[in-house]
């Protein structure tokens, strides 16, 4: 593992980077989950690398959403397992939601890995070791499920997931939240409530806010979702990059100001 100094100026995303790798090393991380880790950090340099008033606020009504659940479920990738199993852990035993491990790339091995990980964690329920059912019109792995997990969930988080399965989640009804630095891909703009932050910052603001928030009474909760709309928060994602671009151009870079 590379040594890498507090003082660097790009500290915590070289961090993030050493986990991913770290990740790979352990046999948790697809190779794949690198360039995607890559184009989650150009989203994120263009954002400011932080969590946007627009981002907050879906994790708010995800928040919400989750505590309003029946039966919640959490799914975990290979990514997701290096950046935040912690976290992963912790949501999972209080919202007593499931974590499925789901991999795109998968292997048995790297979902035994990820598993041991998780109970070496505390996670109270793993499910995805053993697949027994299938989610309808996925013509590739991420189409394995375990019955009791997310196929029979109402509301499942997906982090940093392709659009595919997100499609195939909400055609058949449930109301789905992605984490994803891109609020152009399919994923965000499929599912039900996007949040549009790095994972690394989202879940422990997702589990404060939850936990803020588990005191309040059904109506309350039903209050805060009430008139949500994905696409608006993604055009506030995009506007929030836009005004990021702007302030860089006038501060950042004076002369191309100048020039435009
Ligand atoms: O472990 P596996 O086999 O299931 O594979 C996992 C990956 C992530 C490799 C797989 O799901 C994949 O290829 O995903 P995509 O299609 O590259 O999409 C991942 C999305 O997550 C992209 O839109 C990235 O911008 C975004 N992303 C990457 N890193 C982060 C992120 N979003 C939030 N936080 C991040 N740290």
């Amino acid at each position: 593992m590379t040594e890498i100094p507090k003082s660097h100026p790009r500290y915590a995303s070289l961090k993030i980077r050493e986990r991913i790798t770290e990740g790979v090393n352990a046999g948790i991380t697809s190779i794949q989950g690198l360039i995607a880790q890559g184009r989650g950090e150009a989203f994120d340099y263009l954002i400011g690398e932080r969590t946007t008033s627009s981002a907050f606020m879906a994790t708010k009504l995800a928040a919400a959403m989750l505590l309003l659940a029946k039966k919640p479920a959490l799914s975990v990738n290979g990514n997701v397992a290096a950046l935040v199993p912690e976290e992963m852990v912790t949501l999972s035993n209080e919202l007593k939601a499931p974590l499925e491990i789901n991999l795109f790339h998968r292997t048995e091995e790297r979902v035994a890995k990820i598993s041991e990980l998780l109970t070496n964690l505390g996670a109270e329920r793993i499910l995805g070791e053993k697949p027994d059912t299938v989610l309808p019109g996925l013509d590739h792995a991420r189409s394995k499920a375990t019955r009791g997990g997310i196929i029979d969930a109402d509301v499942v988080l997906i982090p940093l997931e392709d659009g595919d399965r997100c499609e195939t989640l909400i055609k058949m009804g449930k109301n789905v939240i992605a984490v994803d630095l891109n609020p152009l891909s399919r994923t965000a703009r499929t599912a039900k409530l996007a949040i549009v932050d790095n994972i690394v910052r989202a879940m422990p603001n997702l589990i404060i806010l939850i936990r803020e928030l588990s005191g309040e009474s059904t109506k309350d909760l039903q209050d805060i979702l009430q008139g949500h709309d994905n696409n608006e928060l993604l055009r506030q994602a995009l506007f929030e990059i836009q005004k990021n671009l702007d302030r860089q151009i006038e501060i950042e870079i004076p002369n191309l100001a100048r020039i435009r």
